[in-house]
């Protein structure tokens, strides 16, 4: 582990002594308020100068001192979803000396990680999985006849969006299990919440009738715990009580056959720790509403644009203020040239739509939405659903523009394949932080696209060199009907300042010559062939000639341009910022096989293993995709004549 070199943080005078959830279970609950605020203002400190996730952790920090001050951690499972929000947990679960090193290269997980605590009981990053895993702990304790053991999923209302956390409701609901489901709604996802259950949960707690009836209820429930054996049937009958008076059988959470509680005021540590050590009595599949605020306790996230401050970046703690990078001019990020293109796009092309999963900000989808909403969609958390809701729109005629993070396709691996590749269907996918993404880590980065979409039929597989190339590969793959269509391009920053060119068609598989050379041809493949350029001019002064070729298209490959390289050069270099097993470096291998070439042939890229987090520059080293790796590569090869294999 990094030790943090920087300076002591303020620990308070009650966070100062807890190392583990037994401290913390040793306070009087009189302290808990006192702790709440040791523990946010701990984390305004450290993610203002840090960085990482602020707003979602900010506005838990009352609920993760309750559960842990209740439930008996880590015998009863505690299991997080996406796990952004999880800091105040790190923290107060023996992890808060090391908290400086947060998503730092070698520092702790942004997101909980089983290996790195017992606390951490089941690793994630992607969202909506707590309430499966949280079931499956609770059926496995049954069968194990722990039957006292708890079993605790705390999920957000833009989660709890997901198909994934309804097909886990609708088993919960029929299975007699000690789960406790805790609904973190804050009404925001990254963006406002979108959809009907958002506005189902805006009526819940709003309704007056409902909240009367409930407060009631709340006393008599309040007593529970000094019933003894008698707990479970007053419990039915208070519930009872609010479904017939003031329900029926709607609430949709009693209708999966969840015991339904709340909305409560999940700030309010007193009353949420009553409530949840009333819980504990009560066996079955339960459901907790607490509302909450995102970036509670600090002024301006409290005031401000909740989405900014899901993730705000380094900020200075006393004006609220960002601290920007000290750059000169720099290029933009591909993200906001993908923005600002579709835009222009869709102002020439009326079939032109954009959907998103829940990524309206991240993918820089907001400006259309507000300039054309009426052909923008942001579809919730809900990735599999987006693949098929484009491809449904595809069929009418429309072109639609789904752009997914690189990672968060995974989910929706076989509506790619069944509802858009097996007919055809023109749907372009912009897959947004493809390569490694930094800080996020292993559950982030997006290099497995490149292998699992070349071996799909009929998918065009591709990736922008430059912001150029990305608005030419959109505009490109919207000008006529293709079939799948994949634009691949990483996080951050691109490399021209002057981005903004004339649209220009990029032939389908057709690749580029960079620069001709003698010694060793270098094959790149997206962002990467950056890196080629600059590893160039230090070959140069090393005497060593390369030609680069910048293939664009991965899929259809452009065979023509590879068999007069495989003609020219005897030894070659592939380079992507994807897994080395069956991507860009594979398709190069197989064609060699195929044609029977016998080159000697070096890959760059992903090796087999799950790369954690640290900066990109950091990853792009430790892989060894950076400059520097490329340049040694190449004097190796010169060096010798058996064919090698990097990574
Ligand atoms: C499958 C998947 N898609 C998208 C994301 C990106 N993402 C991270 S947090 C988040 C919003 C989660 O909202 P919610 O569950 O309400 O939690 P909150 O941040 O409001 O506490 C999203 C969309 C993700 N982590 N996983």
């Amino acid at each position: 582990m990094t030790k943090s070199k920087s300076k002591k943080y303020n620990q308070g005078a009650l966070l100062s002594k807890i190392n583990s959830p037994e401290d913390l279970r040793k306070l009087k609950r009189s302290q808990l308020p006192q702790l709440s605020k040791e523990l946010r203002q701990y984390i305004i400190d450290i993610v203002s100068e840090k960085g990482g996730h602020f707003g979602a952790s900010l506005g838990v920090v009352e609920l993760t001192i309750a559960i842990h001050y209740i439930f008996k951690t880590p015998y009863d499972q505690l299991v997080w979803d996406v796990g952004h929000q999880a800091y105040g947990h790190k923290i107060l679960t023996g992890r808060k000396d090391r908290f400086p090193t947060n998503r730092m290269y070698k520092g702790l997980s942004g997101f909980p990680k089983r290996s790195e605590s017992v606390y951490d009981t089941f690793g994630v990053g992607h969202s909506s999985t707590s309430i499966s895993a949280a079931l499956g702990m609770s059926l496995a304790s049954n069968n194990k006849k722990s039957k006292s053991k708890q079993h605790v999923a705390v999920i957000g209302d833009g989660a709890m969006t997901a198909g994934l956390s309804f097909e886990a409701l609708n088993h919960a609901g029929a299975e007699n299990t000690n789960l406790l489901v805790i609904l973190n709604d804050n009404c925001m996802s990254i963006d406002p919440a979108v959809g009907a259950l958002k506005e189902y949960l805006t009526d819940i707690s709003t309704s007056k009738v409902y909240n009367q009836a409930k407060n009631k209820a709340w006393k008599i429930l309040g007593q529970i715990s000094k019933f003894g054996p008698n707990a479970q049937k007053i419990a039915k009958k208070v519930e009872t009580g609010i479904k017939t008076t003031v329900l029926g059988s709607s609430n949709y959470f009693e209708s999966l056959n969840f015991r339904y509680f709340g909305p409560i005021d999940g700030h309010n540590i007193e009353h949420l720790t009553q409530i949840l050590k009333d819980l504990k009595e009560i066996p079955g599949p339960k459901i907790l509403h607490c509302i909450t605020e995102k970036g509670k306790g600090y002024a301006f996230a409290e005031k401000g644009d909740a989405t900014k401050w899901h993730a705000p970046g380094l900020f200075d703690k006393t004006t609220g203020k960002s601290i920007p990078l000290k750059e000169k001019e720099s290029p933009p990020k591909y993200q906001d040239v993908f923005g600002e293109t579709i835009i222009e796009l869709a102002k020439r092309n009326s079939n032109i739509v954009a959907v998103t999963p829940a990524m309206l900000s991240g993918s820089s989808l907001s400006k259309m939405m507000t300039e054309i909403p009426e052909r923008t969609f942001d579809v919730g958390i809900a990735e599999q659903h987006a693949v098929t809701f484009s491809a449904g729109m595809a069929t009418q005629g429309m072109v639609p523009f789904c752009n997914i993070y690189s990672t968060f396709l995974q989910r929706a691996y076989d509506q790619v394949i069944h509802d858009v590749a097996i007919q055809n269907l023109s749907v372009i996918f912009c897959l947004d932080r493809g390569g490694l993404v930094g800080a996020d880590g292993a559950t982030h980065h997006g290099v497995f696209d490149y292998a699992f979409l070349r071996c799909i039929p009929n998918m065009i597989v591709s990736s922008p060199m430059n912001e150029h190339e990305l608005r030419n590969l959109m505009y490109t793959a919207q000008n006529k009907s293709h079939g799948p269509f994949s634009i691949r391009y990483p996080r951050g920053k691109g490399v021209k300042i002057e981005w903004k060119n004339e649209f220009e068609e990029l032939k389908i598989g057709k690749g580029k010559k960079i620069k001709e050379g003698h010694d060793i041809a270098i094959l790149s493949i997206g962002h990467p062939g950056n890196f080629v350029i600059e590893a160039n001019e230090k070959l140069e002064k090393k005497g060593i000639n390369i030609g680069h070729y910048n293939m664009i298209y991965l899929k259809p490959l452009d065979e023509k341009l590879l068999h007069a390289i495989f003609k020219k050069y005897n030894k070659i270099i592939t380079i992507e910022d994807g897994c080395l097993k069956g991507g860009f470096g594979s398709s190069i291998l197989e064609f060699m096989s195929d044609n029977n070439y016998t080159n000697q042939v070096s890959r760059l890229g992903i090796p087999d293993n799950f790369i954690h987090h640290g900066t990109q520059e950091e990853l792009w080293k430790e892989c060894g995709i950076d400059v520097n790796t490329i340049v040694k590569n190449a004097e190796k090869m010169m060096n010798t004549n058996s064919v090698s294999k990097a990574g």
